[in-house]
């Protein structure tokens, strides 16, 4: 691959961690140009001129300007275009299998989102158990197809990239919701591919301090950018830099803390 790729992103947002995991892998962060789009600020009509109206990133333009959208696709596109070793398995039934893993991703997502957001105390159990039932079909689909190994097959791959991600965004379910795994047996395997995924030295593009502070008005039910009653500042701001704020208090379902008290303002 000559010519470069554009990338139009969020920092910060898992979708394209995705993208950036695979670069780390393969050592070619030079292959292609982030550009970075503030989801606080109304997004720019030669973007949205590109994408025909839609908003979700990330999006890649080719160098001959074609337009390809959602991460999964745009993963498996630059697993195919940058050289060296693929992240997909090339044996057919591996490659199946992976698959049947990643088509996981989708609900998994989802309910953890949803948990966050969630701003009734009351369905508080019925998020966590949601969540749960999907790890426990993940640590069993783990179980079948590589039981005493950490990775889905021998190291990380496809499937790896594309949830790690969300193994570091659900630091947020830690934090506001106090939600972990249960240290039962139905989740050791699940656990060991967790902790491996969030280990390997290609998933550092974000910490927890980062995404807990980033992610505050998710847990106040205000998603991608989106205002909470009665503030003027959303807390995925690039300024001031998240560094520079304080811990957001834990508990979602009291009072919300002002601009002020997140540091969002001078
Ligand atoms: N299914 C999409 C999801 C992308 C997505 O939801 N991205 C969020 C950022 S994490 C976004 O762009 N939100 C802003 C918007 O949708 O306008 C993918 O995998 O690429």
């Amino acid at each position: 691959m000559s010519a470069k790729h554009i990338v139009y992103h969020i920092p910060v947002c898992p979708f394209s961690q995705r993208l950036e995991i695979l670069l780390a892998l393969r050592g070619r962060q030079d292959v292609i140009e982030f550009r970075v789009i503030d989801i606080t600020k109304p997004r720019d009509p030669a973007l949205l001129a590109k994408t025909r109206g839609t908003t979700a990133l990330p999006v890649l333009e080719t160098p001959d300007g074609r337009i390809i959208k959602e991460s999964l696709i745009v993963l498996r596109y630059l697993d195919e275009v940058i050289g060296g070793p693929p992240l997909r398995r090339k044996d057919p039934v591996k490659h199946a299998t992976e698959s049947m893993l990643i088509t996981r991703e989708g609900p998994f997502t989802m309910a953890g989102y949803l948990f966050v957001m969630n701003q009734d105390r009351d369905r508080r159990d019925a998020c966590a158990d949601k969540l749960l039932s999907i790890y426990r079909d993940i640590n069993d689909f783990l179980l079948e197809h590589n039981p005493d190994g950490r990775y889905l097959f021998d190291d990380f791959g496809l499937a790896e990239a594309v949830f790690a991600p969300m193994f570091m965004r659900f630091w947020f379910l830690e934090y506001y919701e106090g939600f972990q795994l249960p240290d039962t047996p139905e989740y050791h395997r699940v656990r060991a591919w967790m902790q491996a995924c969030l280990s390997h030295e290609a998933t550092g593009q974000v910490t927890r301090e980062e995404i807990v502070k980033l992610y505050y008005d998710y847990a106040l039910g205000a998603g991608n950018g989106a205002l909470v009653e009665g503030r003027s500042v959303s807390s995925f701001t690039f300024t001031p830099h998240w560094r520079d704020r304080p811990w957001p208090p834990r508990d979602k379902y009291g009072d919300n803390a002002s601009d002020e008290a997140l540091g969002l303002v001078a």
